[in-house]
């Protein structure tokens, strides 16, 4: 049997030992969501407010062909400022080919679930997730999000999908996938940068002691899969879904233009819709998964 190459920092090590919450964080958004060096300020920022919450944070990454659970100061450094191109982007059709051939690479939504999943982290801190692309019907682009959310078993906390997506078809295919959406505080739907997405989001749970104990059931269940849990952004960071849908159209628009696609498509519209609003993009962008690591923090304390 070929030995998993994964290890923890002493930290979460420890956490997980002693059965503290622990909280998983992606590498994904450092290193193809957000400029440097914003992206580092993030990741640290990110990282206290899950220790404020009283849970360890891990961030997830690949280094090396070494999953790496737990980012400390200076790997987290390094890894942040490696030229562009060199970080694979894995998600699980990657992940094991990185691995094998000692490559470095960040994990997406569904690389990181899989590698929380395999060191018994139950919770995961995200910005948005992934889904279905608008002009699904011409490229088929899905996101592998989707699917690792129906078999694999942990809470991504995220303030729901990109506006750059097609939401309706995000929803129908989660509903499919027998994925449970959660919002958090509200009945709409958040689309990351804004509150509301103008859609019902299909359930609702305000307590996040509620929100453990429905992943506890689905394991008494024998479910497999994870719940998505949609966090909307504080309303003072929010950019309103009338003054951003314009420049999400721009991007899509440059991007079908230039031909951009597979792998590349979401971290191009990140940084247009940046450019195009002048930064605000990324402050909402670090408003919202700080929000979301605090709503984390509180469910792995919950014992999801
Ligand atoms: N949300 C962000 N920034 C990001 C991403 C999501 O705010 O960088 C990343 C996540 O890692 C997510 C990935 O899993 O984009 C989705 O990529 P794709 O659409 O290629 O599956
Ligand atoms: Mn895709």
């Amino acid at each position: 049997m070929t030995a998993l190459p994964l290890a923890c920092t002493p930290e979460v090590r420890a956490a997980l030992d002693e059965g503290r919450p622990v909280v998983a964080l992606e590498s994904t958004i450092i290193t193809h969501g957000m400029p440097h060096p914003q992206n580092v300020g993030m990741a640290r920022d990110v990282e206290a407010a899950i220790r404020e919450g009283g849970a360890t944070p891990a961030t997830i990454a690949v280094i090396d062909g070494t999953i790496r659970i737990g980012l400390d100061d200076g790997t987290l450094q390094s890894f942040a400022t490696r030229p562009e191109g060199s970080v694979m982007k894995l998600s699980r059709a990657d992940l094991a080919v990185a691995i094998a051939t000692g490559r470095t690479g960040a994990t997406t939504v569904a690389g990181t679930m899989i590698c929380a999943a395999l060191a018994g982290i139950r919770v995961f801190a995200t910005g948005g997730i992934g889904g279905v692309h608008r002009g699904v019907e011409q490229t088929m682009d899905i996101s592998a999000d989707l699917q690792e959310l129906a078999q694999t078993a942990v809470t991504v906390v995220s303030a729901g999908a990109k506006a750059i997506l097609d939401l309706p078809r995000t929803l129908e295919v989660l509903e499919t996938l027998g994925v449970p959406v959660i919002a958090v505080g509200q009945d709409a739907l958040p689309a990351f940068w804004s509150r509301d997405s103008g859609l019902p989001a299909p359930l609702r749970m305000d307590d996040p002691a509620q929100i453990a104990a429905a992943a506890r059931m689905r394991r008494a269940l024998g479910l497999p899969g994870g719940q998505l849990v949609v966090n909307p952004i504080p309303a003072d960071a929010e950019i309103p879904r009338p003054e951003i849908m314009p420049l999400v159209e721009q991007a899509l628009s440059e991007a079908s233009a230039q031909g951009i696609a597979a792998k590349d498509v979401t971290p191009f519209l990140l940084d247009r819709i940046f450019t195009l609003t002048e930064g605000r993009s990324l402050a909402a962008n670090t408003a919202l998964v700080l929000n979301n690591a605090r709503l984390a923090a509180r469910i792995a304390a919950a014992g999801a």
